[in-house]
């Protein structure tokens, strides 16, 4: 169903402010890939580490450990990357530590990177928790805050300086939470000796996982020619059976160069292209990128090659970059979220990185495993609860359909100085970097801004006024949510989204054990936020923790029949309220996770449908059945899934 005129032409003016919106931003920050220009080396493995333990966690700085290696300034140990630190040893106070670490390794750099002066040399991190601090044979070449989003710095001339020296990197990662950070916590000192020994602190945090620290995604060595492809956008849209994808490159390094942008199919044949830095490539008999179990022929995606030319007094550079495209539309109306002018209902969950050993280290067995598990559940979707995730789970979504709530890390903002400029200015920051990483992914149909805020704050009307519309102007073409709990006054940030998303606990945080109260509060909260605001609801949390193996009949808390209970209950209201504006539920959570110890979680949150060894409840069992009826009600079912076993 093509878009009305008049709302088409609206669109595609929405397009191309996207453009001019992003690219007030600096730089670009492309996923590195490899292609005839651009070589990736890894630096997965092991590193020398240290945590900095003196008392005020600063002796590194102070004594300048970066300038020499790590061994020569005291004991080292073996640390993987990526892995979070924390469950690596059995030292209690390394799970615990608060403080600097500091990570080291020596990198052969290839000599012909060297040697070719037209060679940038760029050095990545996916991503550190939280604030980080990066040298190069014991020059800082760059620094960064926040703990889930990539950085980068171009140290090429820094290696050209001595050839013959390896090259030393040093990487020290700080995981203190202040007011201003995100997720925000703060640092309690302990100053009565009656109670504390000399010097204790805590930090305090205000969410609900555990606050894995160290070098979570891959660091890497990447070149690219002088002058380069620094950033491209993609917004797409499509008029009848012609795929329309709007398009910007940016270039680096060059006054001048020429380009041209290749749109291909899957079997590598050329559909569209253009030699233009802009402009729109049109796409005949167009294969949309449609979700998983919405088509038989889900998560088409078209590879865009940018191929640029540019020639300076010394040389001709030539560098290519390709990028996956899936055409889609998403629209949002008063009761419906549509994929394509199609009606999309998300039945999917809420994730974390998350697993035992690793922490929120990065580990593709666990990707495959988790993303078998979303389709033999039947899941279409899942929100990146509660930062943003590694780039290439982003890309497994686009591979396979699974449609993203794109979530930063504005969780646990409850403290009344965490709405100050300060941090509001960090939150901004932070939302340009994730739009800057994440706007290309077909998979990507909303963006999350906060999860559950302090919201009934007087500060938070500006807070999230100015969120919301900064993150709009960022990026028209998608939808804005925050995640709000189900109090319907907490409501600050509400009139400013395009979806409304709701978190409930009925008969667990309220009413605990009362599963008779699931039926009359759910409904009332649905009719209650519908009434208020007129847009569509999606329920974004629910669920009761289960401990795998615990039995009750009749079911008490904590059982699985508890969990199994909770949720066929809310399914029921569910399944009234979709058919009106309800347009989506997300248990909480996919699977059990890590949480800092407490009195109410038993080693860690288990609401999980899966255990943290991705080991089904019975829950699971439940929501496959439910997420497979509702495919078959709404979507329609990829051929291989005749094939059950295939994944
Ligand atoms: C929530 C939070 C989530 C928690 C969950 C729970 O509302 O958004 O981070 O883990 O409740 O289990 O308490």
């Amino acid at each position: 169903m093509p878009v009305p005129a008049r709302l088409g032409v609206f669109r595609v003016l929405c397009l191309f402010a996207v453009f001019e919106a992003v690219c007030l931003l600096d730089t670009g920050m492309l996923f590195p890939r490899e292609s005839s220009s651009r070589e990736v080396k890894e630096l997965n493995g092991r590193w020398d580490f240290r945590a900095d333990k003196s008392p005020n966690r600063n002796q590194g700085f102070e004594k300048a450990w970066y300038k020499s290696r790590l061994a020569e300034t005291g004991p080292v140990i073996d640390m993987p990357g990526p892995a979070s630190y924390n469950d690596i040893t059995q030292d209690p106070t390394l799970r615990d530590f608060i403080g600097w670490v500091w990570y080291e390794r020596e990198v052969v750099v290839p000599a012909r990177w060297i040697a070719d002066e037209g060679t940038r040399v760029v050095l990545r991190v996916g991503s550190a928790h939280y604030y980080s601090v990066v040298w190069v044979n014991g020059v800082k070449v760059t620094e960064h805050n926040g703990g889930h989003l990539p950085f980068e710095a171009e140290i090429g001339s820094l290696i050209r300086k001595d050839p013959t020296q390896p090259c030393r990197i040093t990487i020290a990662v700080n995981n203190t939470l202040t007011l201003d950070t995100l997720p925000p916590g703060n640092i309690q000192h302990m100053d009565d000796h009656t109670k504390y020994p000399d010097g204790f602190f805590v930090q305090n945090i205000y969410f609900d996982f555990f606050n894995y620290a160290g070098i979570h995604r891959s660091v890497l060595l990447y070149t690219t020619p002088k002058a380069y492809v620094d950033d491209i956008t993609v917004v797409t849209d499509f008029l009848d059976n012609t795929g329309l994808v709007y398009y910007k490159v940016s270039v680096q390094g060059a006054a001048t160069a020429t380009l041209k942008a290749t749109l291909m199919d899957k079997n590598g044949r050329c559909v569209a292209s253009s030699s233009e830095p802009s402009g729109v490539l049109k796409v005949v008999d167009v294969n949309l990128w449609w979700p998983y179990l919405m088509h038989e022929n889900p998560a088409y995606l078209y590879s865009m090659e940018v191929r640029l030319m540019a020639t300076d007094s010394r040389s001709t550079y030539e560098d290519v970059y390709t990028l996956p495209v899936g055409i889609r539309t998403v629209n949002v109306t008063s009761t419906q979220f549509l994929i394509n002018n199609k009606p999309f209902y998300f039945h999917g969950v809420n994730k974390h990185e998350d697993s035992d050993i690793r922490g929120k280290g990065f580990d593709w067995p666990l990707i495959v495993k988790d993303f078998n598990l979303l389709k033999w559940l039947g899941a279409n979707s899942f929100r990146t609860s509660h930062y943003p995730y590694a780039e290439e789970i982003l890309q497994m979504c686009d591979r396979h359909g699974i449609v993203v709530i794109d979530e930063c890390p504005g969780v646990g903002i409850k403290d009344i100085r965490s709405f100050g400029n300060s941090s509001l200015t960090h939150h901004l920051a932070v939302m340009d970097e994730l739009v800057r990483r994440d706007k290309n992914h077909a998979s990507v149909v909303m963006w999350s801004v906060a999860n559950e805020p302090a919201a009934e704050m007087p500060p938070a009307d500006f807070y999230f006024k100015t969120l919301i519309k900064h993150t709009k102007a960022l990026d028209p073409s998608r939808p804005v949510t925050f995640i709000t709990d189900s109090n319907y006054a907490r409501d600050r940030g509400a009139p400013y989204v395009d979806v409304i998303c709701v978190n409930s606990y009925f008969s667990w945080y309220h009413d605990p054990g009362h599963l008779e109260v699931i039926p009359i509060q759910l409904k009332t909260q649905f009719e209650n936020w519908y009434g208020k605001y007129q847009k569509p609801i999606i329920q974004s949390e629910y669920g009761a923790d289960a401990v795998a193996g615990f039995h009750s009949d009749p079911p008490v808390m904590f059982s699985e029949e508890y969990q199994k209970a909770v949720l066929q209950s809310y399914h029921n209201v569910l399944d009234q309220k979709r058919k009106q504006y309800v347009i989506g539920e997300l248990i909480w959570n996919f699977a059990d996770f890590m949480t800092v110890q407490g009195i109410t979680r038993v080693v860690g949150n288990k609401k999980g449908i899966f255990t943290r060894e991705r080991q089904p409840k019975a829950a699971a069992f439940i929501l496959k059945e439910r997420y497979w009826r509702l495919a078959n009600e709404t979507g329609r079912l990829p051929v291989w899934t005749k094939y059950p076993c295939s994944f």
